[in-house]
């Protein structure tokens, strides 16, 4: 390769990057919209809120370093570069430097200590089921190939299948615990419950049931994804978390009681007998393909 081919080639390597870095920097409010932000938004629940202070905390100085780190390097590679000293020039030649190197392995073990600390902190504090004490709702979270059934403790279950997510209505102000049931019956593979703007993700994993919670101050909608690779269908496995004031709540749950009645178990098995009970009993198997069942949406 020619001097002037490697040396462009070099300067493509060094750009390569700065550039990665301005588009993501760029590109992140366009990929915001479709839910795609590659920065974690700051949450409205208190879980979420927490998590998005430590990604800062550990975030910005881990940028410093970064930024430190590669002005020296470029500094030195600039500034000491062979063309600028003269032909024949040997470097200095010298080993070692003690105090240097204990600086430089106490404070990189410093910052993990730190980092350690404030994670396994966030952990203790927002990563445990809340105790029953302090819930106000609890609603069961079952994922499936292809979709999500939301378990209420009044007794009906929202189904959420395909593209456009049929929201989890929950009151706001209140704290709702999700169990994440992967002891129910049908729980085939992980599944991953995510809605960035209000807390951390919590796999569902068959076998096992999994807790999170949040609690929103205000009304609105979250959007949200599954987020473990879970077949075909994954992509439309969508989340969709509605608050709206206890009230509205309370209107509305009773309008999914009236229509758990009126359509008796929308979800029985062929020939079994006809328990016309929607019971918080998960029901026997969510069809395994994304088949078109009459999904039972609350108007909103
Ligand atoms: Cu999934």
């Amino acid at each position: 390769m020619s001097y002037r081919s490697s040396r462009l080639l070099r300067r493509m390597l060094l750009a390569a990057p700065l550039v990665t870095i301005a588009s993501v920097l760029l590109a992140s409010p366009a990929l915001a919209a479709t839910g795609l932000n590659p920065l974690l938004p700051n949450a409205v629940s208190p879980n979420g809120h927490n998590l998005y202070q430590l990604y800062l905390m550990i975030s910005i100085p881990a940028l410093v370093v970064f930024l430190l780190v590669e002005a020296l390097l470029l500094t030195i590679v600039i500034r000491d570069r062979r063309r600028r000293q003269g032909a024949g020039y040997r470097a200095p030649q010298w080993h070692g430097n003690t105090r240097l190197e204990i600086v430089w392995t106490i404070v990189p073990f410093l910052i993990l200590v730190a980092i350690g600390y404030l994670s396994f902190n966030e952990l203790q504090t927002d990563f445990v089921r809340p105790a029953d004490a302090v819930t106000d709702l609890d609603i069961t979270v079952q994922g499936h190939q292809f979709g999500w059934i939301y378990t209420y403790p009044e007794g009906f279950q929202v189904r959420s299948d395909g593209q456009n997510a049929t929201p989890m209505v929950v009151p706001t102000g209140k704290l709702i615990r999700l169990r994440m049931a992967g002891t129910a019956a049908g729980a085939d593979v992980i599944h991953g419950f995510w809605v960035p703007e209000l807390m951390g993700k919590t796999d569902v994993v068959p076998g096992y049931d999994n807790y999170t919670w949040f609690k929103v101050p205000e009304p609105g909608q979250w959007r949200g994804e599954c987020t473990e690779l879970c077949g075909a269908g994954h992509s439309t496995m969508q989340i969709l978390v509605k608050a709206v004031t206890p009230d509205e709540y309370d209107d509305w749950v009773a309008q999914e009681k009236a229509k758990a009645a009126a359509t008796p178990s929308p979800s029985a098995s062929p020939s079994a007998s006809p328990s016309p009970s929607p019971s918080a009993a998960p029901s026997p198997s969510p069809s395994p393909s994304g088949s078109p069942r009459p999904s039972p949406s609350p108007s909103s």
